[in-house]
Parts: structure tokens; C-alpha cells; sequence
């Protein structure tokens, strides 16, 4: 089946956190696919992937960046797909510049921005097949069994020494 999600990032070096978005959607079926596409250093890439995606059959773009973090906010002014940012933790201020540059966009052109680093790219995941869910009752039901899940494991897990 052709790609649902897009996961985008600015650099190879985001792959570390972004690959927790990608475990979601294999661990829920979810198809997808995935790139390197920089707002800084690739800018006529990001254009044509963002203005190309809905056309593609793409329906939710994830799109992780970190420090100046520009590419979810980009991608999302030339898409009316809906477009969720990760910010990645950055080694110099912690990943507070990627989240504050995420989420900080103009009335009008929205980004979903999840939490820094690891979590959010994981919450990423989730968010994007819990948006197809709700026009397939399939991957809704998979994200129905995996909520379950965890559900069961704190409950097992958790008793405190
Ligand atoms: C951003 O700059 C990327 O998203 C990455 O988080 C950050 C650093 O990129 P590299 O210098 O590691 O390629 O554009």
C-alpha cells in the first residue's frame, strides 16, 4: 500500500529520534515513508515534498527538526495536509530553540508540535495513526489494542520496593 505518513527531518542526525515515530506506525501498520528533506539546505526539496504530498496520496506529515527548526512550519505553509513538528533535542540549548521555534507559528498555518526529543517523535507516531484512524476503523483499532496494552503493563508493573 502506497505511503499514508510522511516522516520528514532536516539531517541524519534527527534519525536517532525521529526512527521512534517510524517503530510507531510499523508497530501499527500504518504505511509510510521516510526522508531527509532540510529546510536550510535542501529548500527547493522541502517546496516540491510539501506542495507534492497530498497529491501523492499522503495524508499527515511529521516533520522533526532541531535548533533553528524551521522545516515543520515550512512544510506546513505549502500544504493543507495536516503537519505535526518534532522538535529534536539539540546539543546546545537542549532542544528548547527547536520547540519554540516549532511551535511558535502565525494564526493560520497550524503545526501540531509534540513534546523535545524521543517522547514527542514516539507521540508523533501515535497522533498520525490516531488521525488515519479516524477514517479507518482498522488502525483504530490497532491504536485501540496498543492504548490496552500499556494500560496492562503499568497495572501489572506497578508495584513500588
Ligand atoms: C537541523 O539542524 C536539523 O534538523 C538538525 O536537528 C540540526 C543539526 O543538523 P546537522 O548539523 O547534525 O546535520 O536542520
Amino acid at each position: 500500500m502506497s505511503a499514508l505518513v510522511g516522516v520528514i527531518m532536516g539531517s541524519t542526525s534527527d534519525w536517532e529520534t525521529m526512527k521512534k515515530a517510524c517503530d510507531v506506525l510499523d508497530e501499527l501498520n500504518v504505511p509510510y515513508e521516510k526522508k531527509v528533506v532540510s529546510a536550510h539546505r535542501t529548500p527547493d526539496l522541502m517546496f516540491e515534498y510539501a506542495a507534492s504530498a497530498a497529491g501523492r496520496g499522503l495524508k499527515v506529515i511529521i516533520a522533526g527538526a532541531g535548533g533553528a527548526a524551521h522545516l515543520p512550519g515550512m512544510v506546513a505553509a505549502k500544504t493543507v495536509l495536516p503537519v505535526i513538528g518534532v522538535p529534536v533535542k539539540s546539543s546546545t540549548l537542549n532542544g528548547l530553540d527547536s520547540l519554540l521555534s516549532i511551535v511558535q507559528m502565525p494564526g493560520g498555518i497550524p503545526v501540531g508540535t509534540v513534546a523535545i526529543g524521543p517522547a514527542g517523535a514516539t507521540n508523533a507516531g501515535l497522533l498520525a495513526a490516531q488521525i488515519i484512524g479516524a477514517f479507518d476503523p482498522e488502525v483504530q483499532a490497532r491504536v485501540a489494542e496498543r492504548r490496552e496494552r500499556t494500560t496492562q503493563q503499568v497495572l501489572d508493573n506497578g508495584e513500588l520496593p
